[in-house]
């Protein structure tokens, strides 16, 4: 018996079949857990995590010459520099997965453990007001108030140096909730989003539904498309775009780790796809300005990897010295080895 199985091993092995397991690609796995469903004492250790990444000393020389005073900046930074090449494109979905991947890793050095929270917006569509988490003890502050929309709550009295737009000033977190537009993260636009055939249009039913209400209902910094991170909520909203993407990919696995394409670049006739106008009309409307010589003496190709204007696989993605670069390839899967975590 023992050698007939070892034969029929044999055989296997010599007609390329391999018999081994696949090795779990997967070693420690994070739980991504919805802000509401985490107990109080973790809620507790992700803003703690938070605050000490706002108060660390930026440690990256050629990101402190442009302005970042803190650990937390120099994540702000990275989005800035790269907005245009993340925003209106077939990058932004893996950007923005790696995004977290790199907030996942500061909040790391300030000793948290545990997974990511995400906000399950359809539950507060059209009344983010009224948002556990919008608390001010057990969430990230509520709505600004006074002169500069300043939050109260735990990143009160905080202050976030880059933006708005290609400006860097140094600011309070602020945010304007606005419940006009909250009604359109709910589970219509979500389930919009999740029922695109392909990642062409998925990506773009993502970004211009749930994502971008999202925003414009939240109008974190200023409501600014290029610094909005310097809000801490900005990842909880991104956690849950995330998902939509991961649970779009999860309806047809085969097919969608690697379903990509789109743009890697804005053009600069069209700049951002939400706004009216081309890129250069965009930096006067919108107030953003543009990138100095020195930031886009740091900015990435954006066609690293991809050899040409479609998004690939191949395509690099750098966090500009924070963590290393990955490639779209490495974020597919968010259980593939490069990511290890789990939506509940
Ligand atoms: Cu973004």
């Amino acid at each position: 018996m023992v050698n007939l199985v070892k034969l029929v091993a044999l055989g296997l092995a010599l007609s390329g079949i391999s018999t081994a397991k696949p090795k779990p690609a997967c070693k420690k796995m994070t739980t991504r857990q919805e802000w509401r469903d985490m107990k109080k004492a973790d809620q507790k250790k992700y803003i703690k995590a938070q605050q000490c990444v706002m108060t660390s000393p930026a440690k990256l020389p050629k990101l402190k010459a442009l302005g970042a005073k803190t650990r937390w900046d120099e994540l702000v930074m990275l989005h800035q520099v790269e907005a245009l090449q993340i925003h209106s494109t077939g990058t932004f979905l893996p950007f923005h997965r790696y995004f977290l991947h790199v907030q996942q890793f500061l909040l790391g050095e300030c000793g948290y453990k545990g997974g990511l929270p995400w906000w399950n917006e359809p539950l507060d569509a059209g009344n983010f007001i009224n948002s556990p988490l919008l608390d001010p003890v057990y969430g990230f502050g509520g709505d600004g108030t006074g002169p500069g929309l300043c939050v109260d709550g735990p990143y009160a009295n905080l202050t976030v140096s880059i933006g708005p737009g290609f400006h860097n000033q140094p600011r309070c977190v602020n945010r304007h909730i606005n419940d006009f537009f909250s009604p359109f993260t709910n589970q219509t636009f979500v389930d919009d989003a999740l029922n695109q055939p392909d990642y062409a249009t998925a990506w773009l039913a993502i970004y211009m539904g749930p994502h971008l209400f999202g925003h414009i209902a939240l109008a974190m910094m200023d409501g600014n498309s290029i610094t909005s991170p310097g809000d801490p909520l900005f990842f909880m909203h991104h956690g849950f775009v995330d998902k939509m993407w991961w649970d779009w990919q999860a309806r047809n696995l085969p097919a969608r780790l690697s379903d990509m394409n789109g743009p890697n670049a804005q053009s600069p006739e069209i700049g951002f796809i939400e706004f009216n106008g081309t890129m250069a009309e965009e930096a006067v409307e919108q107030g953003w300005g543009s990138p100095s010589p020195a930031m886009l003496a740091i900015t990435p190709n954006p066609q690293a990897g991809d050899g040409g204007p479609e998004t690939t696989l191949n395509h690099v993605m750098s966090s500009l010295g924070i963590i290393p670069d990955a490639t779209v390839r490495d974020v597919m899967d968010i259980q593939g080895g490069y990511l290890c975590y789990q939506y509940v």
